[in-house]
């Protein structure tokens, strides 16, 4: 094994530049809500503003420092979930509510209220024992279910809110109505980042100032908590220190860090708790940069001497907080009451959606490798698995198969015919999948930018221009997915005549849909860049690669007139990005630290809804040993998606190059895999219709029984 670490030790040399990412000592809104939260007087509920309608219940809350009430909203939901939404009453503008990702219109349960004394309030669902009590002063609610509270929040009193505001520069020039004495000075504003944000040469120009939310929930008697992919972490999320958080910032990381909770690709704002007999959910719906704190205070057994000297044992329950901070949007949170796993793993895709069934050839193995040079190369390592007697289903093309980095294009050098090609992969039944980035290439000669710079189909800049930014081609504008208009235009881009050279095999790959801008703020999209509706990048960061990936499925949807089911690879993601395909975990590394911990990661997208996950076969950065190859094959063909893969440089790594011994290993690995094919749709097929995750950990464990050591 000495190789293997020798190896292990060069690959992960190369760190990844903390300089580049934020870390929660450089994210204002986290540090504002840190030090503005202990000096908030606390929230309480104006009692006589309490409504009740059909759907739901309505009343304000108030704080003496602000004075400016916000309106709580309270639904039952089908499926024994509750809905709590928190906004301003009269925002100075709309504030963000993320759209698209509710399936539908989730049908609500009328809440029965059922207080017995004036000061409270109490909602009950239905006929189930299942109650939201609502303490007025201070605001806190208790969800009781058989008379057990299963969760509070704002117990901790963390609810807190920045209220739209006229800018300070404004504002100073106008009568101050609210009395409020404002610190215009620079050092104020600057130290707090509410109207600008510097991070290294960067500056974020806030145009609607601080905007930031967030709110407490404690889940009692629980210890074990999972989700809120995509971390390179173990399974159970771990305590947050003190200026330690889960954040959830999609941003391209090459070759990440493990064990660190910064943002990488996707972001899922989805946590489930579990503990003996009860199995419950947080889905906090917001799509801007997002901080989690978790503290779980494990039980205790604490021994009572009494005045007789007889000790009396006691335990204290367990207790975990979870402390959501989001930079803008809404308060929009869904309770997932359980309570069986699988009622928590219904609950959510009631909410959000299933698992897409895949088509059956996608659960086979894929080829992949940056680059397959051309044609050539294409059909040598085609014919290679056929010598070597080695099943396999999809060969895969990246960024160097289209002219110059456009997207939809063909380098015709290299794929001088690539219907022929197809053709070629055809007649042995397999397919062919290529990369489709969201960054288009400035070149009025190329047709797409042309048609998407006509029509006014790119995110902009916050002066009105057409956002630019440089990635693959070189300096590049960003569909802006989130317009209905833009996707449908974009799909219609996959139809056979207009997608010149593809046919009825090729399938899509899309990468870099954080969005990945070089140079850019994270390697990212500057916050304040603008899209449909005149929102903010900031206030939908999370949800671009959702978009790009949900126009793709319905472009190869309707190229096949809804006969075929799409599939379509994505690296960026969020919460119901499994509707639309499959997900991986992006630019790991080929050491055995990475193999291991592609398992907690696709665990934890799988019972966060995405099924359909995998890692890079063989570590994407670096050169595997052989040894480390197979074992990567081995666990990959029992992952659900299967693809190997390796970074442009890397040595050649086909299933045959490492000698007889390891191709028997190999192809003994994927032919496990074929062999239970069957069993892999099936377990799909729950997926789709029964929202059973298709791999996940065995939910057994008592909060006594299992240790806090276990890391994965
Ligand atoms: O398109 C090239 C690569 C791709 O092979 C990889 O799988 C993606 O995660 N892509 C990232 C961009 C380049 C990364 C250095």
């Amino acid at each position: 094994m000495e190789s293997a670490v020798e190896e292990e030790v060069s690959v992960e040399d190369e760190a990844v530049d903390k300089n580049v990412f934020k870390d929660c000592s450089k994210i204002a809104f986290y540090k504002r809500q840190k030090q503005l939260l202990s000096k908030k007087s606390t929230y309480r509920v104006l009692l006589e503003s309490v409504t009740t309608g059909k759907d739901s219940t309505r009343f304000q809350i108030t704080n003496e420092a602000t004075k400016i009430p916000l309106l709580a909203e309270v639904c039952g939901i089908e499926g024994n979930i509750f809905r709590l939404k928190i906004n301003e009453v009269t925002p100075l503008k709309p504030r963000y509510e993320v759209p698209d990702v509710l399936t539908s219109k989730p049908s609500t349960v009328r809440l029965i209220s059922c207080s017995e004394d004036t000061d409270n309030l109490v909602l009950a669902y239905g006929k189930e024992d299942l109650k939201f009590h609502i303490t007025t002063d201070p605001f806190k609610i208790d969800l009781v279910s058989e008379g057990e509270v299963v969760m509070s929040i704002n117990s901790l009193g963390q609810l807190y809110f920045e209220h739209l505001q006229i800018p300070p520069k404004e504002r100073a020039t106008k009568e101050n109505k609210n009395d409020e004495p404002i610190d215009t000075s620079q050092e104020y504003q600057e130290a707090l980042g509410l109207w600008e944000e510097k991070f290294g040469k960067f500056v974020d120009i806030k145009a609607n100032g601080p905007a930031s939310v967030g709110l407490d929930f404690s889940l009692h008697g629980f210890e074990h908590l999972y989700g809120i992919p995509q971390h390179a972490e173990s399974h159970q999320l771990k305590n947050t220190g003190d200026g330690d958080a889960y954040r959830l910032y999609n941003l391209d990381v090459y070759g990440y860090k493990i064990h660190d909770k910064m943002g990488i690709y996707g972001s899922v704002p989805y946590l489930l708790a579990h503990k003996l007999g009860r199995t419950i959910g947080i889905f906090w719906l917001n799509a801007s940069e997002t901080l989690v704190e978790i503290n779980t205070e494990p039980a205790v057994e604490c021994s009572l001497t009494q005045m007789d000297s007889v000790v009396v044992k006691q335990e204290v329950k367990s207790q975990t907080d979870v402390h959501w901070m989001s930079e803008s949007g809404i308060i929009d949170v869904f309770l997932l009451t359980g309570p069986t796993p699988s009622d928590v793993f219904k609950q959510y895709s009631y909410l959000t959606g299933t698992q897409a069934m895949p088509p059956f050839f996608s659960l086979g193995y894929h080829q992949c490798r940056w680059n397959y040079e051309d044609e050539q190369d294409v059909k040598a390592v085609d014919a290679g698995f056929d010598e070597h007697d080695i099943p396999y289903d999809v060969m895969w093309l990246d960024i160097e198969h289209t002219r110059g980095k456009r997207y939809f294009t063909w380098d015709r050098k290299r794929f001088p015919n690539p219907k022929r090609m197809q053709e070629l992969l055809k007649s042995k039944k397999r397919k062919l999948v290529v990369i489709s980035d969201p960054h288009i290439k400035i070149d009025p000669n190329y047709v797409l930018y042309a048609k998407a710079k006509e029509q006014g189909f790119f995110v902009k800049n916050n002066e009105g221009g057409d956002f630019e930014g440089v990635c693959w081609p070189g300096l590049s504008s960003y569909l802006d997915f989130t317009n209905p208009k833009v996707r449908e235009w974009y799909s219609g881009l996959f139809d056979f005549p207009v997608y010149q050279g593809s046919t009825d095999i090729l399938f899509i790959w899309n990468d870099m849909n954080e969005p990945s801008v070089f140079r850019g703020p994270e390697q990212t999209m500057q916050k304040n860049a603008i899209h449909h509706g005149n929102w903010e990048h900031r206030e939908l960061h999370n949800i671009y690669g959702f978009y790009q990936q949900m126009a793709t499925a319905e472009g190869l949807i309707q190229r096949s007139k809804g006969k075929e089911r799409p599939f379509v690879l994505t690296r960026s993601f969020f919460a119901g990005s499994q509707k639309y395909g499959a997900v991986w975990t992006g630019d790991n590394r080929s050491s055995w630290s990475y193999l291991r911990i592609s398992i907690p990661m696709l665990l934890t997208l799988s019972i966060t809804g995405i099924s359909f996950c995998g890692a890079d076969v063989g570590g994407f950065i670096g050169n595997p040993e052989a040894e480390l190859l197979v074992r990567w094959y081995q666990a990959g063909a029992y992952q659900p998606f299967f693809r190997g893969h390796a970074t442009k440089n890397t040595k050649r790594r086909e299933p045959w190059l490492f000698g007889e011994k390891y191709t028997r290993l190999i192809r003994e690995a994927i032919r496990a895999r074929y062999t239970l094919l069957p069993y892999w749709y099936t377990l799909f097929y729950h997926a789709h219709v029964a929202s059973e995750p298709v791999i996940r950990k065995c939910f057994i464990g008592s909060s006594s029984h299992t240790t806090k050591s276990h890391h994965y």
